[in-house]
């Protein structure tokens, strides 16, 4: 009853007979807004092409945003307008069935939540575990200490090597865990959202040329996952914001 009430006064209009788990699905729905979703984006960005991934995974067509980090571009994050976006003037941010939601991994839950088809989470308990366990070491333990604005403070100096460092520390872990966890992908055999969190954090850790060597299972995964067209056509490099040098001929 409870998330029927969230649903709000035209919840409370329906027939008994319709205030069913079932029908509740049905009326979200119902009720998610019809125009494209709005994502707002930056190529380079390892959490935009997080939401890329899943987006593309769920085949739910959305309208782009390009939205950069630079302030000497047009359409960055420190503008006014962007401001009323995402509070904290990061990107990703993605306008959905009437609602701006910001964080990447809140983003991919509510997507899973509202969309189930190919779902990034599995419905085993231990291995939903899993899979979280992997999505916050790198949510949490690598990409924000390695994030541009962290390392525009360390300064051009010492921000390579800074970056690394941290790098280097969440990959000696996550190679341990997932020499332990997976199968063809992150988490058994089933695509999750461990897997939509390494690719993008493996491009960080190529861009700031990190020795790979001592991770053979997170090259391994990587190679597997750039395979699949979810991956391909969420790739930093055949975005609109792509600068010409770095974009991918097709
Ligand atoms: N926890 C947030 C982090 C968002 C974040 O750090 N985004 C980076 C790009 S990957 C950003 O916008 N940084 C701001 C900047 O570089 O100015 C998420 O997962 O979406």
């Amino acid at each position: 009853m409870a998330a029927l009430r969230q649903l709000g006064s035209r919840a409370l209009q329906l027939p008994q007979i319709w205030k069913t788990s079932a029908s509740i699905a049905l009326v979200r729905n119902a009720s998610q807004d019809a125009t494209k979703p709005i994502l707002y984006s930056y190529w380079t960005s390892s959490c935009s092409w997080r939401v890329r991934i899943a987006l593309a995974l769920k085949d739910i067509d959305y309208e782009i945003r390009a939205t950069s980090l630079l302030k000497k571009d047009s359409n960055h994050v420190y503008t006014t307008d962007f401001l009323k976006v995402n509070p904290m003037q990061t990107v990703p941010a993605l306008h959905i069935d009437g609602n701006t939601l910001c964080d990447s991994i809140a983003i991919i839950h509510y997507l899973d939540e509202t969309r189930p088809q190919n779902a990034v989470l599995p419905q085993d308990p231990v291995q939903r575990a899993k899979v979280r366990e992997i999505v916050f070491l790198i949510g949490s333990a690598i990409q924000p200490l390695q994030n541009r604005l962290v390392l525009e403070t360390i300064g051009e100096e010492k921000n390579m090597d800074w970056a690394r460092h941290w790098i280097s520390r969440g990959f000696r872990g996550l190679e341990r865990i997932l020499s332990q966890s997976s199968g063809k992908y992150c988490v058994g055999d089933e695509i999750s959202m461990a897997d939509v969190f390494l690719v993008p954090q493996v491009f960080n850790a190529l861009r700031y040329k990190t020795d790979m060597t001592p991770y053979p299972t997170i090259v391994r995964l990587n190679e597997e996952l750039l395979k699949l067209e979810s991956f391909k056509v969420s790739h930093p490099h055949v975005q609109p914001d792509c600068p010409p040098k770095f974009a991918k001929k097709s």
